[in-house]
């Protein structure tokens, strides 16, 4: 079991130096907006390539590629769910996802980790519930993963106070 230091900051996520950023990405793995349409504008054009090779990829699964022009060493794709009302199993493939993610993580040797709020975007997922599962599945997993540092990188006040809220300081 690893120490693991969790925190929230406001940052692009494109922009961290650690070993592997989470995109959340769309089950085709396809470039589209949001966190997703940024990392591949600034990973460029080879991680769609990277990315067609390996998709589709099942909502609450995860795939890892290369992170090309960006700092960062690798990018995990995690499919979160779209938000459909809350009783079509969105919580347990949101934790899935988070859980495949870390996986990865570990397949991959990866001790510095930071991840966007999967779902809470285009897809709808409201914001605390969200958070609140990141912080859970984290403080589950990341142990036995040997990530050691895990950031929640936050694209607005509202995001960062949402973690604050699940006890996640800076
Ligand atoms: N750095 C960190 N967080 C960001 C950034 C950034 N550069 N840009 C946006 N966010 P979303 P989803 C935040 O919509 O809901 C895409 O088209 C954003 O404010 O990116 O899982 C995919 O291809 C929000 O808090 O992801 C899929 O089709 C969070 O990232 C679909 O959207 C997630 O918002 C996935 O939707």
């Amino acid at each position: 079991m690893t120490a693991v230091t969790v925190r929230a900051v406001l940052a692009d996520i494109t922009t961290l130096d650690v070993d592997a950023i989470v995109n959340a990405a769309n089950d085709q793995l396809a470039p589209g907006g949001g966190v997703c349409g940024a990392i591949h504008r600034a990973a460029g054009p080879e991680l769609a390539e990277a990315c067609s090779a390996l998709g589709p990829c099942p909502v609450g699964e995860a795939r890892v590629t290369p992170g090309f022009n960006l700092p960062a060493r690798l990018v995990i794709h995690a499919v979160g769910p779209r938000w459909l009302g809350g009783d079509q199993g969105e919580p347990e493939l949101l934790a899935s996802a988070y859980r495949a993610a870390f996986q990865l993580a570990k397949e991959s040797r990866v001790r510095s980790i930071a991840f966007p709020a999967i779902s809470t975007g285009v897809f709808g997922y409201p914001l605390h519930p969200a958070t609140a599962i990141a912080v859970r599945v984290t403080r589950e997993v990341a142990p036995a993963s040997g990530v050691e540092e895990v950031t929640f990188v936050c694209f607005s006040e509202e995001v960062l106070a949402a973690y604050r809220k699940e006890g996640v300081g800076e």
